[in-house]
């Protein structure tokens, strides 16, 4: 099967196969497995159909204000305000950063749901879970399937517009252990998820994230390679990406 090919929907995407890097398609778990030096990746852009996506990502917009989930300028709530809205199913919260003695609020807004145990410190911030909700439970039976892992913690991240965006890092904190294994989904706007070798910035591979697409990190992916989410200004549509992950 072609990375490119159209019958499969295959986004047209600057993948290995331009790059030089190995890749085979895994039917048993509908993955393509991607080998790059020190990391693996396994990718399909449509693990979740369009239908069930939709469902989803107005799942975790839903509220009891009558707020339009796909329709409403989100833009317009930051922290005190979005806290007046009572999301039905996901925690959403705006966390700021203390910058030079000034919070600074982070360019999205995030949840953390999971197990009640699972603490986890991320950009400076020390988060307890939110309790896991029934779609959320139902995203991460299907993506440990071909994870073969189980996860126990998610990290969502909700990207109001192409303004928002993520910063390079790793995803390499003490309590996700060794060589984590990271389970990313994604529903709403086609985002360009880029990866660059820590020790060559220069070595840089750009994937686009888009409704229904599974991307799981693996391997030393988190030590030799950093990622990110740049801003695109031209987007003005919502997306709301998971990572799932294993508190040790
Ligand atoms: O939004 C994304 O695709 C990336 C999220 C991310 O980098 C993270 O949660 O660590």
């Amino acid at each position: 099967m072609d990375l490119f090919s159209n019958d499969n929907n295959f986004l047209p995407i600057a993948l290995p196969s331009k790059t030089g890097y190995d890749y085979r398609w895994l039917e048993s778990i509908r993955m393509f497995e991607i080998n790059i030096p020190n990391g693996k990746l396994l990718y399909n852009a449509n693990y979740f159909d369009k239908l069930t996506s939709d469902n989803y990502l107005k799942h975790m917009l839903v509220n009891s204000n009558s707020l339009e989930p796909l329709k409403t300028d989100w833009r317009l709530f930051e922290k005190e305000k979005l806290n007046e809205i009572n999301f039905l199913n996901i925690g959403w919260n705006h966390d700021s950063l203390k910058m030079y003695g000034k919070d600074v609020f982070l360019p999205r807004y995030s949840a953390w749901h999971g197990d009640s145990d699972k603490l986890y410190t991320y950009s400076g911030l020390t988060l307890s879970p939110k309790p896991w909700d029934t779609a959320l439970l139902e995203i991460k039976k299907k993506i440990e399937i071909p994870a073969i892992t189980e996860f126990n913690s998610v990290l969502l991240n909700w990207y109001r517009d192409g303004s928002d965006y993520m910063g390079w890092h790793t995803d390499a904190e003490r309590e996700l252990g060794k060589s984590p294994i990271i389970g990313s989904v994604n529903f709403g706007a086609t985002r360009t998820f880029q990866i660059r070798r820590k020790d060559n910035n220069a070595e840089k591979i750009s994937f686009p994230l888009s409704h229904g697409t599974v991307l799981i990190m693996m391997g030393e992916l988190q030590h030799f390679w950093q990622h990110a989410v740049p801003k695109e200004k031209k987007i003005n549509t919502t997306r709301i990406n998971l990572t799932f992950r294993t508190i040790k």
